[in-house]
């Protein structure tokens, strides 16, 4: 097919999940411009179109995991569940779509496996998995924080008698009753996973290599306080949410656990516990969790007595007990502790006893003990953050790969651009601010179609961040991230979940609410630490 080939665009969104939805409706419709969106998937939704797995939901409250801008559906959206299951996610994504003519705009099915920007003409070429190039002025790339998978190498796997599923690419005729299954990884996605298979599921033998803390997330019907909160000021709800550090639904705590007695600190642990939520226990019940080792303890402490409350084996609770800070990503899955308890479910510790190969009939161990099983899961994780951006083979200024400028040392302004690669905008790309997604997406949405509008509105040709405020802006981001546990703790949020890559800060930890006025004081100074091209580009300083 003809196809792509030769198209001219102003603006090519690339994805079609929660960023990329609002990017090209945000450019195409607001701005007026010629833009496309391409996805690989068959349909909207990014992480939820991919993410099918038993049990997977949303552990972000409903009411912050939604757009603002349509505040006519803002208001008559009906959530029915406070953490609603990824179905319900995926129809929410598709009903934006087709409530706006979105998905006319979308080429589905279309990787684009190639960037290259040319210089003479100030563009940027890209090309599609199937071949075909095509050309537009900017690019903005909605290719998602956790999407590019990670799947450990096992050798023996061609072995394997049984199926093989991994948790984001979760087959829709999976049929796992009556099965005898595998679950390797124990982060959100394993944890939610265990949950739900071990209800249906023969025998599940749950292979753990780094236990973590996992409090409950506190399912239920969706609160009728925020349904009305949000039918009388959507935007206004909207700016309360932004107007926080993580944008998880509530103000963060601002008292020290220093600064309460140990009863009093039992109780906030307990009622926050009591009402679920990873991101609510960590940032809603003390200051200083995420600071203080001391605090931090405090937390820790707390779940691992409730660990040994919940789980009947002392030895499973014991390798169940995490020893590390609690500074990863916050889990938060009902009734996992309690899921040990059930007879078709056992603990294999893959850390004291590691997996050495697989067999025909499952798995085995470096002891030789054998796990047979019909069915493997990876719930293994992502190469985030930067994994989805490096996928695509991206040439910037002067011949500049971005595989080579990020090869070391990854750096980028604001989550949204990168020196040398002009033109070309990310969202919540490296730095961006550590928080929930969809309202944040929307701010840094509006603010690449502010710099767009700018540099058309002036006749640029290129909009390019220098070199030297992007390097400004990561060693203000190392400083803040550097006072964290979060520096001192192995996960994907500093990249030493994945062999090889640079293990470091990529985040602006100061909070939403900071990183607004950071970003508003350098828009309002003429995009101070920016410049603007001629038309067609020439080198920008
Ligand atoms: P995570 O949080 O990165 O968890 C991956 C899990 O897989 C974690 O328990 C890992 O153990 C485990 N893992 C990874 N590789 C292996 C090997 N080779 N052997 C055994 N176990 C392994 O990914 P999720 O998909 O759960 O969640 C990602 C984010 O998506 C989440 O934070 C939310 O924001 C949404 P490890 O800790 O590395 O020892």
């Amino acid at each position: 097919a003809q196809g792509l080939n030769g198209l001219e665009l102003d603006v090519a969104v690339i994805g079609a999940g929660f960023a990329g939805l609002y990017a090209l409706k945000k450019v195409r419709d607001d701005l007026d411009l010629n833009a496309q969106a391409f996805d690989d998937a068959g349909g909207v939704g990014g992480t939820w179109y991919w993410n099918r797995y038993p049990g997977c939901r949303v552990d972000t409250e409903a009411h912050v995991y939604q757009y603002s801008f349509d505040e006519t559906l803002m208001k008559e959206w009906e959530w029915s569940e406070r953490y609603p299951l990824q179905p319900e996610v995926l129809s929410y994504m598709n009903a934006v779509a087709d409530k706006h003519d979105l998905k006319r705009s979308i080429n589905f099915s279309t990787r684009i496996v190639k960037a290259e920007w040319i210089e003479d003409l100030a563009k940027w070429e890209l090309t599609t998995a199937g071949g075909q190039t095509f050309r537009a002025k900017f690019v903005i790339e909605g290719v998602g924080l956790l999407s590019s998978t990670k799947v450990p190498s096992f050798p023996g796997e061609a072995d394997f008698k049984g199926i093989v599923h991994h948790a984001a690419r979760w087959p829709d005729d999976a049929d796992l009753s009556g099965k005898r299954v595998a679950v390797i990884g124990t982060g959100s996605t394993g944890t939610q996973m265990i949950v739900e298979l071990s209800k249906s599921v023969d025998e599940l033998f749950v292979l753990q290599r780094t236990p973590q803390y996992v409090v409950p997330l506190g399912c239920g019907p969706f609160p009728e306080h925020e349904r009305a909160r949000i039918k009388e000021d959507p935007a206004a709800f909207r700016d309360w949410q932004l107007d926080t550090a993580a944008v998880f639904g509530f103000k963060e705590a601002t008292i020290s656990a220093h600064d309460v007695t140990a009863e009093e600190r039992e109780r906030v642990f307990e009622d926050a516990w009591q009402n679920g939520n990873g991101f609510a226990f960590m940032l809603n019940t003390f200051s200083d969790i995420i600071v203080d080792e001391a605090a931090n303890k405090a937390a820790t402490d707390f779940v691992r007595k409730k660990i040994s409350e919940i789980v009947d084996d002392p030895e499973t609770a014991e390798k169940l007990m995490p020893s590390d800070f609690y500074a990863k990503r916050p889990l938060a899955t009902d009734d996992y502790y309690e899921t040990f308890n059930k007879d078709n479910v056992t603990l294999v510790d893959v850390k004291e006893d590691r997996i050495d190969r697989i067999l025909a009939e499952g798995l085995k161990l470096q002891s030789g003990r054998v796990i047979e099983v019909d069915v493997i899961i990876y719930a293994t994780g992502f190469d985030a953050i930067t994994g989805n951006y490096l996928k695509i083979d991206t040439t910037g200024r002067d011949g500049l790969a971005l595989a080579d400028k990020w090869k070391d040392h990854p750096t980028a302004m604001m989550g949204l651009c990168i020196s040398g690669f002009p033109n070309m905008f990310m969202i919540f790309g490296p730095f961006s601010p550590f928080t929930s997604q969809p309202l944040v997406h929307e701010w840094q949405v509006n603010w690449i179609a502010g710099a767009i509008k700018e540099t058309l509105d002036r006749g640029a040709g290129s909009f390019e961040v220098t070199q030297k405020a992007e390097d400004e802006w990561v060693k203000a981001c190392d400083e803040v991230a550097a006072m964290t546990l979060f520096s001192k703790t192995d996960s994907w949020i500093n990249g030493s979940n994945v062999e090889g890559k640079s293990r470091q800060n990529y985040f602006y930890m100061a909070g939403m609410a900071q990183y607004m006025s950071d970003v508003k004081d350098i828009t309002d100074a003429g995009y101070k630490g920016f410049a603007f091209g001629e038309e067609p580009g020439t080198n920008a300083e």
